[in-house]
């Protein structure tokens, strides 16, 4: 009788093994920080492809970040697509997520690739935008404000008020904000500009793209974005002028990579091939996602800001996607800028 237990546990126990080994290489546990539209795009588009079923988390890129480390003793996602590329590879250098090389890196720019030599391979480069800035004209005229054209120009008394960013803590567009104030006029005067701009800011939002969503609906005059998201603003309809800094300015490699003990390695494996294919990341116009993508061969927009025409920084991914200097920017700003009063 024992003997009969133990066999039939042991047979529904290899049976629940089976069954979840072949249930889990139809599941992706996918961490999104990119547009929400896009992101739900990307989900539906593989599932569709593949018949695998996503399970989808959209988070900005410093809180995606922050959940995977919080995770990484029992983790819960298999791939992260989207989001800024230095806190992607702040959790390759912090072992979070995992060395891949796919088939696909053929089809792709040098700066894509150049993103996965910076993280070991534990990251990639899946699209490219300019940091600037946009400002609703019709709040700008109604409120007798000058047109601004320059990251100093928003530090004048007449704008207080009418600023808006993310907090780098959850924003990777915020964050870029950060470091490339912090490039363009060195660290001592970098953050003296960042205090000076805190006196006009009205609001540090969650996300990086909110300020000029709140700028387009007329709720706030200037949103400190990526250019590419000013533009999608603007071609909704909306009266957003996009500003690309006199004095030159940042831009992002945006990033993909595996998480480090995905508990659906093949799935997440697909997603990643699947992701760099022209034709998925030509699927972007869809959604009117402007950035510059990774593969040769994806279609862009005429109206997506030309990169080779503005004046770019020669923006240092090792240093700031490093894991203590992010930590150590974060924290200054923190300490010494965001508890200034306004
Ligand atoms: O998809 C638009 C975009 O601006 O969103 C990403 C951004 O990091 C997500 O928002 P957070 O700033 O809140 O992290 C960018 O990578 C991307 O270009």
């Amino acid at each position: 009788m024992k003997r009969t237990i133990a066999i039939t546990t042991t047979a529904f126990a290899l049976l629940g093994a089976l069954s979840g080994t072949a249930l889990a290489a139809d599941k992706l546990n996918y961490y999104c920080s990119a547009q929400p539209d896009w992101c739900d795009l990307m989900a539906k588009g593989f599932e569709e492809a593949t018949g695998i079923q996503v399970n989808m988390t959209r988070k900005s890129s410093g809180e995606t970040m922050a959940q995977i480390k919080a995770e990484s003793s029992n983790p819960k996602g298999d791939i992260w697509w989207g989001g800024t590329g230095d806190p992607h590879l702040q959790a390759a250098e912090e072992g979070l997520t995992e060395p891949y090389v796919s088939p696909m890196r053929g089809e792709l720019h040098d700066w894509a690739l150049s993103q996965a030599a910076s993280g070991n391979d534990a990251t990639i480069g899946i699209y490219s935008g300019a940091l600037g800035y946009g400002y609703n004209e019709e709040v700008l005229q109604a409120n007798n404000l000058p047109e601004p054209a320059c990251w100093k120009d928003l530090l004048k008394p007449e704008y207080k008020g009418h600023v808006q960013m993310a907090n780098p803590n959850s924003s990777g567009t915020a964050y870029t904000t950060l470091a490339t104030i912090v490039q363009l006029f060195g660290e001592d005067e970098g953050f003296e500009f960042m205090k000076a701009l805190h006196k006009n800011i009205n609001q540090y939002t969650k996300s990086g793209s909110a300020p000029i969503k709140a700028a387009a609906r007329g709720e706030s005059t200037i949103g400190i974005v990526f250019m590419h998201d000013a533009v999608a603003q603007a071609a909704a309809g909306f009266p957003i002028k996009v500003v690309a800094p006199c004095e030159g300015t940042g831009y992002e490699i945006g990033g993909m990579s595996i998480i480090k003990g995905a508990r659906n390695p093949d799935s997440a494996q697909k997603f990643y091939d699947w992701a760099l294919t022209a034709d998925v990341q030509s699927r972007s116009l869809e959604v009117d996602a402007f950035q510059v993508m990774s593969n040769k061969a994806a279609k862009s927009s005429p109206l997506a800001p030309d990169l080779d025409s503005l004046t770019l920084i020669d923006y240092d991914f090792e240093k700031y996607g490093s894991s203590d200097e992010r930590k150590r920017l974060l924290k200054k700003w923190d300490d010494e800028v965001s508890v200034l009063p306004q």
